[in-house]
């Protein structure tokens, strides 16, 4: 879980893209990290095989400064969604302290959807993380395809269950960066409250949405 060193006031923090494969989970990080240009960092590493397969992971480093001095890493990873990398996927899910469920829209989909999020439950136990314990969010990706649920379906399942959904065309960057500031901002709700960030850090959780959207000046952060 939550990577916290008080001497050097650094918080890490681990946020995973989970779903099954060809999902759009690596054209979220391409597309995120175009998104942010200057402020991406140290760059988007990806691990791919010579299909353009995700071989083992992808990985974005982002950080973010607050005012009180605290440093906030964010590392965004991907799993490779095929069937045979169960062990790469319960690896890279280990200490995660947020998830989102990249589904792919398309209702022949469904069951590999259902699959995967299946494995992913299953993953967490493995990990000894409780489901309640990480917070997850869901895009519903490739919105621009023929044969997706409707926008009235997507919102029925965003309204039966707790977690927050969003719509995506991963591929056009929409709704790529709106998916992460939720996902970031979920996770440190999360945290906030077992780990009293406000008292011990001194910052807000206005702030550090704040400055999580200021890493997207595309989007109309700062
Ligand atoms: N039509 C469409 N294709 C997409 C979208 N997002 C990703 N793709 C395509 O789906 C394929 C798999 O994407 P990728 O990001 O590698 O999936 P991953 O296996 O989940 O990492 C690629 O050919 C992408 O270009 C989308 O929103 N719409
Ligand atoms: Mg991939």
């Amino acid at each position: 879980m939550v990577f916290i060193d008080i001497q050097r006031r650094e918080v890490t923090l681990k946020l995973v893209y989970y779903g099954p494969a060809m999902s759009g989970k690596t054209t979220n990080l391409q597309q995120l990290h175009a998104l942010m240009g200057a402020h991406a960092g140290t760059g988007l590493m990806t691990l791919n095989t010579r299909d353009d397969r995700t071989l083992f992971f992808d990985l974005l480093p982002l950080q973010v400064q607050a005012s009180g001095g605290m440093k906030i890493k964010l590392k965004l990873f991907t799993v490779p969604g095929q069937v045979y990398h169960a062990a790469t996927r319960r690896i890279v899910l280990q200490g995660a302290d947020g998830v989102v469920f990249v589904a792919d829209s398309r209702i022949r989909e469904t069951r590999c959807n259902n699959e995967s999020f299946a494995d992913l439950r299953n993953n967490l136990v493995e990990n000894q993380i409780e489901f309640a314990d990480v917070a997850v969010v869901i895009q519903f990706n490739k919105r621009d395809l023929d044969g997706i649920r409707s926008d009235a379906e997507v919102e029925r399942i965003a309204a039966k269950g707790a977690e927050p959904v969003f719509k995506a065309v991963a591929l056009r960057g929409e709704g790529v960066a709106e998916t992460f500031i939720g996902l970031a901002e979920s996770t440190w709700h999360k945290l906030e409250r077992r780990y009293d960030f406000e008292r011990r850090f001194s910052i807000t959780s206005q702030e550090f949405g704040d400055r999580v959207r200021s890493l997207l000046p595309a989007v109309g952060g700062r």
